[in-house]
């Protein structure tokens, strides 16, 4: 069994302690047909999962954990190019619930949720790699990042002392089970808590407001969406905590969101490789903006673009630095990416921009590079999307931003030079006949040329959208 989740839990099982798109399951039956799974998947090197908004995704997520087999999650919309990325890379030697995806040449296995085994799996050690989640960097196709047992333990359990969660607690939210949010948050972490689990399929304001849960996650664009939808809004006022992360959440948000549910919304801050380091605490202020303290067994820092250190003044902005338990192992197979997000003294380097005041609250303003992108919570890499626009016959030079939009927080544009006819639509279905949905540029300028600097590099910050 795993030390990170367990059968038990201090509250009695019920039959739907964990629901996913309207699907229940309790405990007991998922314990069960993850271990059954466990059994089939022991001593694999690692799996892939096919991971749609399903139980078969908790059950698989869950086998890997018993068994110690490293956990992949593919995301479902994800195109032939991008998965066929990932699952070499991963090196996973077998694909879980693949639905519709015969064509990947890996042997397949489905989740049977009706399967139990009471069988006894060794304890993986603390280091063991549990997920490897792919996400992008400014460039290339997407690193794989390791993330041990132990991080995501320490992690879970930070945010369980900071936001009070119980296992009286009902979780509700609706977000993908391929990234830290949904799967290690909304998933292991109600599991590791105790707490029921309600995945709504999709994260729409009106399911928000039928689940009856006392805590709700969702990025900043679910939180603004449910601000336009005020009866939707109005339901969550019996919840105990909204928690917002993944990407800032716009002040006019959080004031619209308190106005309507009389909540004001817990912020908080992480990436895929350091999971969640920085929360605003159940008991402490919620101030706008900002996504408050350290979370336990985290430390911070800010560093000038000079190297030394930046006064916690509120006001001096410097790249935020984190050591911390929760840290990621590494990106697979890319030990040179993995050394560049590293200090000598071992901290790592998150990229974002940010300042500390003197009660040591965190304000995330931005990150380093205009090249990684947050259009609805998801990490965009520019250089992937224009890769793929460059492999378009009709494209001689292409350029992708990310531009401010009211309700994705950032939206993917490009720019482009074409030699041939092309139409918008078809360079945007381009993209999305190789890479994820959401990955699409939502609009196509083109240009008769790129503003370039006289050593030849594109000047995004010239392209306006
Ligand atoms: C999208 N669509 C398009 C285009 N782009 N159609 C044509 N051209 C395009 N360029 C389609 C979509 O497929 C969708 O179609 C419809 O338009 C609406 O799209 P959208 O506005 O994006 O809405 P949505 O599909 O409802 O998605 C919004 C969302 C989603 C639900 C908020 O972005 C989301 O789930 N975000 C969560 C990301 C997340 O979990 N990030 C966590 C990583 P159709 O309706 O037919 O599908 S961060 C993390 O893990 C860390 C550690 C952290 O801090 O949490
Ligand atoms: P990902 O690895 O997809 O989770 O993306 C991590 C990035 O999301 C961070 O480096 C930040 O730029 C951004 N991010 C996450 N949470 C927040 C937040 N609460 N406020 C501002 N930016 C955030």
């Amino acid at each position: 069994m795993s030390a990170l989740v367990s059968l038990d839990s201090p509250v009695p099982d019920r039959f739907d302690a964990v629901t996913v798109a309207g699907e229940a399951m309790s405990r007991e039956a998922l314990f069960g047909a993850a271990t059954a799974l466990a059994d089939r998947i022991a001593g694999a090197r690692a799996v892939a999962l096919r991971a749609d908004a399903s139980s078969a995704t908790v059950v698989a997520t869950l086998a890997g954990l018993i068994a110690g087999v490293p956990v992949v999650p593919v995301p479902p919309d994800s195109g032939p190019l991008e998965r066929a990325h990932i699952l070499s890379d991963s090196g996973a030697v077998l694909l879980l619930a693949p639905g519709p995806w015969t064509d990947t040449g890996l042997p397949t296995m489905p989740v049977d949720l009706t399967a139990r085994s009471a069988s006894t799996h060794r304890e993986p050690a603390p280091d063991t790699t549990a997920l490897i989640l792919y996400t992008s960097g400014t460039t290339g196709p997407p690193k794989g990042v390791l993330i041990p047992h132990v991080a995501i333990a320490a992690g879970l359990d930070g945010l369980t002392e900071a936001w009070a969660w119980t296992p009286d607690d009902v979780l509700v939210h609706g977000l993908p089970l391929f990234h830290v949010h949904g799967l290690v948050l909304g998933v292991l972490g109600a599991l590791r808590v105790g707490s029921r689990v309600v995945h709504t399929g999709r994260p729409t304001p009106a399911a928000y407001a039928q689940a009856g849960g006392s805590m709700y996650f969702g990025v900043p664009t679910v939180w603004s969406r449910v601000t336009r939808d005020e009866d939707s809004a109005r339901a969550l006022t019996s919840a105990r905590l909204l928690v917002s992360g993944s990407a800032p959440l716009p002040v006019p948000v959080f004031e619209r969101l308190t106005e309507l549910t009389g909540h004001r919304p817990i912020e908080r801050y992480g990436m895929t490789e350091t999971l969640i380091t920085v929360s605003t605490r159940a008991d402490g202020e919620r101030r706008p903006g900002f996504v408050g303290l350290p979370i336990a067994g985290v430390r911070t820092r800010l560093v000038g673009e000079d190297g030394s250190a930046c006064p916690y003044d509120g006001e001096t902005v410097g790249e935020l630095q984190i050591d911390s338990p929760t840290l990621f192992q590494g990106y697979l197979n890319r030990p040179d990416a993995t050394a560049e997000t590293l200090t000598p003294d071992g901290w790592f380097r998150t990229g974002d921009v940010a300042v500390i005041d003197a009660e040591g609250r965190h304000r995330i303003v931005g990150r380093a590079s205009t090249d990684l992108i947050k259009t609805g919570g998801y990490r965009v890499g520019a250089g992937e999307v224009e890769a793929s626009l460059l492999a378009h016959p009709a494209v001689h030079e292409a350029a992708v931003i990310g531009v401010a939009h009211p309700d994705l927080g950032q939206e993917i544009v490009a720019f482009v030079v074409s030699g041939a006819e092309v139409t918008e639509r078809q360079l945007i279905d381009h993209v999305a006949s190789g890479l994820s949905v959401h990955k699409r540029p939502r609009r196509v300028v083109f240009v008769t040329e790129l503003p370039r600097n006289a050593m030849g590099k594109v000047q995004k910050k010239l392209l306006t959208g």
